[in-house]
């Protein structure tokens, strides 16, 4: 049984897509970072965390590659090109979607107010949009990032886009819009989301 530590509105939420893509039972707790509860299992205080048979594991992006891994579904092989490629794609929304997103959360709400510097998030806006043109350019419609199917980035870059929705971060690329749709219907992805409301 796997126990998800972190509240939903959060990276949390690729971790619970994920377990409901794959079928997994698991429990929910709905931590808020920094919670005692978090610490106790994860010294930096970040949210998510994923319990296996007690064992604690944080980072989404781990998290993510462990369930893809040990399933076998939602990513290549390791050890393939076509994993190489992948993982050279998820990095690349991590640099230039997930940081952009989260340097501007830490400078609205994270930081302590004496250490916010809101003069930063135009840039950041700029940058989340430039990162959304150039990824464009290399994506079909229709079509996922590192296969057939979708894999791990797929999911990061989903909730990238939700995210950046809730952020007020834009950007002019239709690919994008129907690369969220077709994610966005997923009936794990509405499992979980149906939990917002
Ligand atoms: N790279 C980590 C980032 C984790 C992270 O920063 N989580 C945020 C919530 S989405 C958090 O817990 N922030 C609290 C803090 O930084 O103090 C991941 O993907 O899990």
């Amino acid at each position: 049984m796997f126990r998800v530590i972190g509240n939903l509105r959060s990276r949390t939420f690729r971790v619970l897509w994920m377990l409901e893509e794959l079928g997994l039972p698991y429990e929910h707790m709905a931590a808020m970072p920094q919670s005692a509860e978090v610490i106790r299992h994860n010294p930096s205080g970040k949210v998510p965390v994923l319990l296996v048979d007690g064992t604690a594991l944080a980072d989404s992006t781990a998290i993510l590659h462990y369930l893809a891994d040990t399933n076998d579904r939602f990513t290549n092989r390791s050890g393939t090109i076509e994993r190489a490629r992948q993982d050279s794609l998820t990095n690349l929304l991590l640099d230039e979607f997930d940081a952009c997103l989260w340097m501007a959360a830490r400078h609205s709400f994270v930081l302590p107010k004496e250490q916010r510097v809101p003069e930063i998030k135009p840039s950041l806006r700029w940058e989340f949009s430039r990162s959304a043109t150039r990824l464009a350019s290399r994506m079909d419609p229709g079509s996922f990032l590192a296969g057939p199917g979708p894999t791990v980035p797929d999911f990061i870059l989903a909730h990238c886009l939700v995210w950046a929705r809730t952020a007020k971060f834009r950007h002019a690329e239709p690919v994008l819009d129907s690369f969220l749709q077709q994610m966005s219907t997923r009936p794990a992805f509405h499992k979980i989301s149906g939990e917002f409301a």
